[in-house]
């Protein structure tokens, strides 16, 4: 086992890091940027150094400064967290080549599922079902017309080195993907550094469901049940939740065996998640592969009862997954994102917060790293807290989830609760019929629009 982390990341993912390293025995370094001198992973680490201001370019993401604190701390392992340099490919071999375990799986691995194209095909050799589209990067518009043309109207034009939502279009008549090809090229060249685009059927009304796995470095596999991440807003999750009211148990059980599978043929190691477009069908599709920690691990963790950031260090550290019990997914978790945001127009909304009361109680997990006083910088994202209520059925864990917010008081920023609260009482999402179309659906009712 490792002896001491560095923890290269900020907010609630840090201090969920901690806090497992400190369960496994282990000290951990922290590092902050100028404006996160008050935050609490600084103050909670064993050790802590400033790596640079603000900006994140010249902070979290500044490679030579992380290895200094690496060597100065002698820290013999990093923790990216997810975001900044978790799915950085050329970071994690400097990590390593620099004698720092990076905890998460080999360079070959993020880079491969980094190049999102590649990683279609490659899923597809896997025996994965992946979505009808291109099979290699397009050339030019000319090009893109005659895929969508033999594939059928609508497409969407994805960046390979995007993922998550970033750079995509939705092109529903060959004119409109004439036009929108130019302009999405170059929007992927200046956000990724990388104009490649491919393109695939755009499949409407369908499920965005993720299944979580983990590997060690002794050829163990083990994927869970399903996670239901439909509720998205431009592409960002807003509620997760575990099982999902729309995956049969016969479904379930194939989509984790084929992951199993997929996983196996490139003997993937450490957390990763495969994601997977569900249709009306419920004919699955590959999506794309994170090989980081995601930001709703937690609704996994309580069904499962387990720890996955603790099986991620130890897997990175060699030891052989085991747990001392069967791994049988009971009763139902929900997460909601709260955000420091306006619930209507969604501008963030940065600031001090003058007076926090956080929920708990039975069945009631609270990830955040913020604290009565704090003030949030703007720099970063506006993840304030996770809230994840966990019960023996659906419905009961949307009233735990319901009166957790309730209960939740946050004066002095703005938040998205009120947006949850609506979700939560809204009559489909209480029967568990909503696909990826919902939220747009019903912020646009809500408008009146
Ligand atoms: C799609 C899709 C439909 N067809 N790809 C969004 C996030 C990224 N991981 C992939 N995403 C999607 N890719 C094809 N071929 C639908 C989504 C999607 C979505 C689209 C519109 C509104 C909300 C959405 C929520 C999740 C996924």
């Amino acid at each position: 086992m490792f002896s001491k982390i560095l923890i290269a990341n900020r907010g609630e993912i840090a201090l969920r890091i901690i806090r497992s390293a400190k369960e496994l025995g282990l000290k951990t370094v922290a590092v902050y940027s100028e404006s996160d001198r008050t935050s609490l992973h600084a103050m909670l680490a064993d050790e802590k150094f400033c790596i640079g201001p603000a900006k994140a370019q010249d902070s979290y993401l500044n490679v030579p400064n992380l290895l200094s604190v690496a060597e100065i701390t002698k820290a013999d392992a990093l923790h990216p967290g997810y975001g900044f340099l978790a799915e950085n490919a050329r970071f994690a071999e400097i990590c390593e080549t620099s004698g720092v375990a990076f905890i998460g799986p080999p360079p070959s691995a993020i880079r491969l599922m980094g190049d999102k194209n590649r990683a279609r095909q490659e899923m597809a050799k896997a025996k994965l079902p992946v979505i009808p589209g291109s099979d290699k990067i397009l050339e030019d518009a000319a090009e893109a017309k005659k895929t969508a043309l033999k594939i059928g109207f609508p497409v969407i034009l994805k960046a390979a080195a995007g993922g998550g939502g970033k750079g995509m279009r939705i092109c529903r008549h060959a004119a409109h993907l004439e036009e929108q090809f130019p302009i999405a090229q170059n929007e992927a060249k200046n956000a990724f550094g990388d104009p490649s685009l491919y393109l695939e059927k755009y499949i409407t009304g369908a499920h965005h469901i993720e299944v979580q796995v983990v590997g060690d470095k002794h050829g163990t596999i083990m994927t869970f049940a399903e996670r239901e991440c439909s509720v998205q807003r431009k592409y960002q999750k807003v509620i997760e939740e575990t099982p999902s009211p729309f995956v049969d148990e016969k479904l379930r059980r194939k989509m984790m065996k084929a992951v199993e599978d997929a996983a196996r043929h490139i003997g993937y190691q450490s957390l990763g998640t495969f994601e997977f477009l569900v249709d009306e069908d419920k004919k699955f599709y590959f999506m794309e592969a994170n090989t980081r920690v995601q930001v709703e691990h937690p609704i996994t963790e309580m069904v499962y009862g387990i720890n996955l950031v603790k099986a991620q260090i130890r897997a990175a550290a060699g030891e052989k997954l085991n747990f001392p019990f069967e791994l049988l997914p009971r009763g139902h978790a929900l997460e909601c994102r709260i955000n420091a945001e306006d619930p209507d127009t969604f501008a963030p909304s940065p600031g001090r917060i003058e007076f926090l009361v956080l929920p708990g109680g039975e069945g009631i997990r609270v990830d955040s790293a913020a604290y009565g006083g704090w003030q949030i910088p703007p720099h970063y994202d506006s993840l304030l807290a996770k809230i994840i209520a966990y019960a023996p059925s659906r419905f009961l864990a949307i009233k735990k989830m319901q009166t957790a917010l309730e209960m939740t008081t946050i004066v002095g920023i703005k938040t998205n609760i009120p947006l949850h609260l609506a979700v939560l009482a809204n009559s489909d999402f209480l029967e568990g019929k909503y696909d990826t179309g919902f939220l747009e659906a019903f912020l646009a009712r809500k408008n009146g629009t």
